[in-house]
């Protein structure tokens, strides 16, 4: 129903605020041992417990942008989702920015944004931006196109990319962790399966029509790395195998870098592997859960648990996010607002 996505919408805004802001003390360690992080969210969730404030990210600065734009605009428009990007960075540029994208929010101010697209085609020599920047904060775009159909969420999702990533492996990643919100949020809620959910992604992805060449890059190998749909084959092994699968061979077979091949698919695995309990971490939350798990892979925490936390709170809406998480993160209430937004345009009840 209309009113159960609503919690499901706000699950999602809700997951990729928590994710970064809990995962953010934790960026590049290179694993995080599991009694820290359940000390860590024990402490959170004790009431008499004062603990530093959880400031949240790059990664929330601009998903907060990519929603008010599409709130705004009521579409897309990537000039106001630029405008909206550089004014937050010039506001707040200590968010912990990825070190190059900053020159693309310099030459779009100098350029008084003439052409939107053109600062980012001409990041690394022209090869684009493989960050994962352009996924971490799509998932507005996937609730913005929750009744459209699957080709606009995709293209969406890869013109939200473009704005700073124009690497075929940066906006990939956004179609893909684009296309993993939606069919969390459109699965019916305890009954999603897995492998078939993947199966699902692989099938879309393996379906997308190659606007370029370069979009070989979705199975192929390159450069080193398998394409998304290379990992999302590894994903469905790990997620059959019966015996217990470390962490260190999910970092090791998937990454858990700043590129967005080595960290989208990994945030969907952490999704997937927290809808059972875990060895070694307490937390009875599937949601919560997902988002530690995120963490304790280590390397890239905030964006990582960040995307795995859009993906599980779209799947388990805002009754499976603990309460005690809004006492902790920053903007909690600016997230809720701009899933409600979000919600009422998609579902035109927006009148006064
Ligand atoms: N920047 C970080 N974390 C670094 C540590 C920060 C911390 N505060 C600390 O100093 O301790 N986190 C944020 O950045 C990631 C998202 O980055 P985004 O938006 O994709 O930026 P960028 O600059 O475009 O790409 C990131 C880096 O990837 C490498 N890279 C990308 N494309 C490349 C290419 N074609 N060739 C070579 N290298 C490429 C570069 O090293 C880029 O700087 C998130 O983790 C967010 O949380
Ligand atoms: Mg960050
Ligand atoms: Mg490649
Ligand atoms: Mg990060």
């Amino acid at each position: 129903s209309i009113e159960a996505l609503l919690g499901r919408f706000k699950g999602c805004m809700l997951g990729a605020l928590a994710g970064d802001c809990l995962g953010a003390p934790f960026e590049m360690d290179s694993s995080v041992a599991l009694s820290v992080l359940n000390n860590y969210i024990n402490k959170l969730a004790d009431p008499k417990v004062r603990v530093p404030y959880k400031a949240f990210t790059d990664d929330t600065a601009m998903t907060q942008s990519v929603a008010q734009s599409l709130i705004d605009e009521k579409s897309f428009s990537e000039v106001d989702m630029a405008k909206k990007f550089v004014r937050a960075y010039y506001k707040e540029p200590r968010r912990g920015y990825g070190a190059n994208i900053v020159n693309v929010f310099a030459a779009l101010k100098a350029t008084n944004f003439k052409d939107v697209w053109a600062p980012a085609a001409l990041q690394f020599d022209g090869s684009g931006s493989y960050g994962n920047g352009g996924a971490m904060r799509v998932a507005p775009v996937a609730l913005f196109t929750a009744a459209a159909s699957t080709e606009e969420a995709i293209n969406m999702a890869r013109d939200s990319a473009l704005i700073t990533h124009s690497h075929a492996q940066g906006y990939n990643g956004a179609i893909l962790q684009c296309l993993a919100v939606r069919n969390a949020l459109l699965s019916p809620s305890s009954s999603l399966n897995p492998q078939e959910y993947v199966e699902g992604l692989i099938s879309t992805l393996s379906k997308m029509r190659n606007p370029r060449e370069e979009d070989q890059d979705l199975c192929s190998e390159g450069e080193g790395h398998g394409g998304f749909v290379d990992s999302l084959h590894v994903l469905q092994e790990l997620l059959g195998r019966s015996d217990q699968v470390t962490r260190e061979e999910v970092v090791e077979r998937l990454g858990n870098d700043v590129s967005a091949i080595n960290s989208v698919p990994t945030a969907i695995y952490a999704f997937l592997r927290a809808l059972q309990p875990i060895q070694g971490i307490e937390s009875d939350s599937e949601f919560l859960r997902s988002i530690v798990y995120a963490i304790s892979l280590g390397g890239d925490t905030d964006t990582i648990a960040s995307m795995a936390g859009a993906i599980a709170g779209a799947y388990h809406g805002s009754q499976g996010v603990p309460e005690f998480l809004g006492r902790h993160c920053e903007a909690w209430e600016g997230a809720l607002q701009q899933a409600e937004e979000l919600h009422k345009i998609v579902y035109k009840n927006d009148k006064p």
